[in-house]
């Protein structure tokens, strides 16, 4: 017996008006940018709000033209994407957590440049029918790619939004078949010490016991909202931001977001979780998005919205319950104490 899997419902937009970020200017010119690359076709279909994915956006940093994105085709999913103005791309890949690369927001896009994410291999087992192990193509070909603008809450209290290609965790674990009496999935990012110094030393790496592993009931991770990106601003995913492919869970703190993932399992119980494990005080297994319940040692009732001016000039918002996704997400917390599974 398998898990039935819903039908996809297409929820709502949701819509939040803060307007202090700088927009890209770059969209500007995407019919004609789509024309010239032949994407006519695809261009034509796509909403006049989306993002045409193909430009070099990469042109005014340095560190990060080291490593190749490529152009990824994909449809815009309009019914998932947030209205607030995008962060430019260029604070998206330079302002980053990614303790295995160091503690330090620019760390990531310093060191990671080198990473070697071909070959790649992702496995997806446990409780599943059939258990899959997806190469560098598989994350890209095997299922079609959508772009989808998400808010990304971080649990320090800054934030961003930024347009995500991939395809749901449900379209994946449905391709494995979900086995009846599943409670959770688990999360691991890839173990290579010889490429992440965070993973070398303790100290560079913030404490973390590697690999940093994450989880998620197996109703959230069923959820629609429950994305793996393989990129971003329509290219593939630059090292920092967690390539070859990452969790984006956009209703929860940003940690739950894990990176460069390896292994996604099925599995029967809780699994343990990083941040959970450093600090099980400050960091609880739901970390959802909640401007009610404040970090031990700051509010979470608010938040830097990082826009072009960087993080000390961004303006501070109001944190929205469940990060602004409460209509897709709130009946999967019916009575459950929020202050106690924090
Ligand atoms: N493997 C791994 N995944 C991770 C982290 C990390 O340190 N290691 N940091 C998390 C945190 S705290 C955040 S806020 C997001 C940041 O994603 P971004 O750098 O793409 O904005 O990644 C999450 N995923
Ligand atoms: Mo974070």
């Amino acid at each position: 017996m398998s898990h039935k899997f819903s039908k996809g419902i297409i929820n709502k937009a949701w819509q939040i008006n803060d307007n202090e970020v700088t927009p890209e200017p770059i969209f500007q010119d995407r019919r004609n940018i789509i024309k010239a690359l032949g994407f006519g076709a695809l261009g034509a279909a796509l909403p006049t709000t989306s993002h045409a994915g193909i430009f070099d956006l990469f042109k005014d940093k340095k560190a990060a033209s080291q490593f190749t994105t490529t152009p990824l085709s994909f449809i815009s999913n309009e019914a998932f994407t947030a209205q607030d103005p995008l962060t430019p791309i260029n604070k998206v890949t330079s302002h980053n957590n990614f303790y295995e690369f160091g503690t330090s927001k620019h760390d990531p896009v310093d060191n990671a440049q080198g990473f070697i994410v071909k070959p790649w291999q992702l496995i997806i087992d446990g409780e599943v029918d059939t258990p899959l192990t997806l190469d560098y193509d598989d994350l890209t070909k095997m299922i079609a790619l959508e772009e989808r603008t998400y808010r990304l809450r971080c649990v320090e209290a800054w934030s961003m939004v930024i347009p995500w290609t991939g395809f749901t965790l449900t379209s994946l674990l449905k391709k494995a078949g979900v086995k009846n009496g599943a409670t959770h999935v688990a999360f691991e990012t890839l173990y290579d010490p010889k490429q992440m110094p965070g993973q070398r030393n303790r100290r560079v790496g913030g404490g973390v016991a590697y690999p940093y592993v994450e989880g998620l009931t197996i109703n959230e991770a069923l959820n629609d909202l429950t994305f793996l990106a393989v990129g971003l601003y329509g290219k593939t995913l630059p090292p920092q931001n967690g390539a070859p492919i990452r969790l984006v869970v956009p209703w929860k703190y940003g940690f739950k977001s894990i990176k460069s993932v390896v292994r996604i399992t099925v599995t029967k119980r809780q699994p343990a979780t990083s941040w959970n494990k450093l600090a099980a005080n400050e960091y609880g297994f739901y970390a959802n998005v909640n401007p009610q319940v404040d970090h031990p040692r700051w509010s979470q009732a608010s938040e830097r919205r990082i826009g072009a001016g960087g993080l000390f000039s961004a303006k501070r918002i109001p944190t929205q319950m469940f990060n602004g996704y409460g209509e897709q997400v709130a009946s999967l917390y019916q009575g459950l104490d929020l202050r106690k599974h924090f």
